[in-house]
């Protein structure tokens, strides 16, 4: 079974950690689209703190994860979805009922974010307190 994801993975964090460990156990080959740059501009208005190619190299060398990719565009989901023969789509809670539509193709599943932690929630906390 192959299993695909996405996301940013600004700042990378036990929450995206544990994301792309539950990932894995849904298959045998986790593949992981990361947003690119002006993709996170267009969805939050502010670059990430670190860019696309670190992003990429981050979530490419943990030990779940088989494959990444840049993805560049939110509507692309189905085309990437069809190009790496993806049998099932996971991403967080905080994206449910989204992706519905893509069910006629692959099998959808959102599952419970890690609690208490964020990107924005590290941003916020290193300028408060550091
Ligand atoms: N995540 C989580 N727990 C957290 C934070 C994030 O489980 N405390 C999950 C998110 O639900 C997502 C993945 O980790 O599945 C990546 O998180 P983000 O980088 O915040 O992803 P996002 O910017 O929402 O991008 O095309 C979809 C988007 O690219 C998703």
């Amino acid at each position: 079974m192959i299993v695909i994801s996405f996301g940013t993975f600004d700042l990378m964090h036990i929450g995206h950690l544990n994301m792309l460990n539950r990932c894995k156990n849904y298959g045998d080959t986790l593949i992981v689209g990361v947003s690119s740059d002006s993709l996170n501009y267009e969805k939050k208005q502010r670059l990430p703190v670190f860019n696309e190619k670190n992003r990429m190299e981050l979530i490419k060398n943990l030990k779940c994860v088989d494959e990444v990719f840049l993805e560049e565009s939110l509507e692309k989901k189905r085309e990437y979805i069809k190009k790496y023969n993806a049998d099932v789509f996971i991403i967080g809670d905080d994206w449910k009922g989204k992706f519905d539509d893509l069910n006629d193709i692959c099998t959808v599943i959102y599952l419970e974010r890690t609690r208490d932690i964020s990107t924005t929630s590290i941003i916020h906390n290193i300028k408060m307190y550091l």
